[in-house]
């Protein structure tokens, strides 16, 4: 039998291979199964097939090991990919795991978070839905403020970015013939995840009516107290020579925990403090961290990721939360690579992982029409937030191109392969192991970039905050 390590090197002389080799751990992986095809035996009978298979996975095993062992591997990337990998291969059959991966991201892509505000007219429910979709009254697709409600019915406030986020506002609270219980029923209050009921001045007993309705429902709700910005004006205001925030903080507070030891006995909610105009002051982030452990993985994956980009805390957020879903989007499209299954879904073709950076950039804000919306909120042009930007998207896909051409190169291999051992799944395999490797390096890069990139486009956005505050908000 001819030494198939020479014969994938006489035959790979493109340039592209160049890129591999660079590619230190790549190689080494790519190295790792050359080594192999020196070991491998010819396996004629189904018999001889089976065992082939369980030493295939035997080996796919030991190569994730070495890679984990290796000394100069780099960083704890390299090594949490071989992990994976490992993991992975340690299931039952590559097909159930990479058909299970799909369907987890297919029903991310779908779920749908309902978030219900509640409160009286004026007490700042669509500023705050604005607020939270990353708009300003008068952009397009944006709640009025200041307008006195006259519907009772929910308004339904889509998210720019992802439609399946939704606010509804429920107007309609605090009319004389206002009753919480036919209330709840009306707005069909089953629909929503969570409720988050505003208050702009005192909480008062239709607040914790519909707390207890809401609660005994088994559904979550949280008391956000608004307008904190005003209490603190009038309090330096009337006593200029005391006055101390914090102070006037903890006063709203305690205020709020007085009146619910009267009237809730059974618990002590929290109150969280907000500013609508701007998020970032007092418990916002608070109100994140809440959310976010309530919520079940999919739908707190929704929420986090779809915030606006208001601080380098959110942004680091999302990073996190992205780094965590990596190797299943690689693994998936490792899969779809090298298996082209009939019954896959036609929404996993080759354009998958361009669809899925692109859809990064928007959760990070860099897409054309966030971009071009906060350019309009700052009121520069939108020109000095591109050129924030250092990476480009159609960089990032041609190099997923370069992965491709790589990948027809470890195809030769796996034609020279195939002549000796005629077994499919094995060279699939070999792909999926291949392929994921390089993907997931590519998309960790990608997202490294990304996450930077929002960091200095926001870092811009804020020098000209003030400019936001004082002109005038009508778009033309
Ligand atoms: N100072 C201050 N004003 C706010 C705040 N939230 C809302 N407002 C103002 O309160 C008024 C009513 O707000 P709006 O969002 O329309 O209340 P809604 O009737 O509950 O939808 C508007 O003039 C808003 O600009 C806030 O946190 N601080
Ligand atoms: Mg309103």
């Amino acid at each position: 039998m001819p030494c198939l390590h020479c014969l994938i090197v006489k035959e790979i002389k493109d340039d592209t291979f160049v890129f591999f080799l660079n590619c230190k751990n790549l190689s080494i992986f790519l190295k790792t199964q050359m080594c192999l095809c020196g070991q491998a035996r010819p396996a004629q009978t189904s018999h001889q097939n089976a065992l082939f298979e369980i030493s295939f996975f035997e080996e796919m095993r030991s190569i994730s090991k070495t890679i984990i062992s290796l000394p100069h591997a780099e960083e704890d990337l390299i090594r949490n990919l071989a992990e994976k990998l490992y993991e992975t291969f340690n299931a039952v059959s590559i097909y159930e795991v990479a058909r299970e991966l799909e369907r987890s991201l297919e029903l991310w892509g779908k779920t749908e978070l309902h978030i219900a505000v509640i409160g009286e007219t004026g007490a700042g429910k669509s500023s705050f839905i604005n607020a939270m979709r990353g708009l300003k009254p008068g952009d397009v697709g944006a709640a009025q403020v200041g307008v006195t409600a006259t519907t009772s019915n929910p308004i339904c406030y889509e998210n720019p970015n992802d439609p399946n986020v939704k606010f509804w506002d429920l107007p309609g609270i605090g009319a004389p013939e206002f009753r919480p219980n036919d209330y709840l029923e009306k707005v069909n209050f089953h629909h929503y995840d969570f409720f988050i009921i505003l208050c702009s001045k005192r909480f008062r007993d239709i607040h914790i009516d519909l707390a207890q309705i809401i609660d005994n429902e088994k559904k979550k709700f949280y008391f956000v107290r608004t307008k904190v910005d005003e209490d603190l004006t009038n309090m330096e205001r009337d006593y200029p020579r005391t006055f101390n925030e914090a102070n006037v903080l903890q006063n709203i507070r305690d205020d709020c925990n007085r009146y619910f030891q009267v009237y809730i006995r059974s618990f002590i909610p929290q109150v969280f403090l907000l500013f609508s105009c701007n998020l970032e002051r007092f418990d916002f982030y608070l109100l994140i961290e809440r959310l976010e452990g309530d919520l079940p993985t999919l739908k707190k994956l929704k929420f986090v990721l779809n915030l606006p980009n208001m601080s380098s805390d959110i942004i680091q957020q999302k990073k996190q939360l992205l780094k965590g879903e990596l190797w299943k989007v690689s693994l998936v499209s490792a899969f779809i690579n090298a298996v082209p299954l009939p019954d896959f879904p036609v929404a996993f073709n080759a354009s998958f992982l361009q669809k899925y950076m692109a859809d990064m950039y928007k959760k990070f804000g860099l897409d054309g029409d966030s971009l071009a919306l906060l350019a309009w909120h700052i009121n520069k042009p939108v020109e000095e937030l591109k050129a924030q930007i250092k990476s480009s998207q159609e960089e990032y896909i041609s190099t997923d191109s370069i992965i491709k051409k790589c990948f027809n190169i470890v195809m030769t291999f796996v034609v020279f392969w195939n002549k000796y051992f005629p077994l499919s799944v094995f060279t699939s395999l070999a792909n999926v192991g291949l392929s994921f490797i390089s993907t997931s390096r590519m998309l960790y890069k990608f997202l490294d970039q990304v996450a930077e990139d929002a960091e200095r486009v926001s870092k811009e956005a804020l020098k000209h905050v003030e400019y936001d505050i004082n002109r005038p908000l009508n778009r033309t």
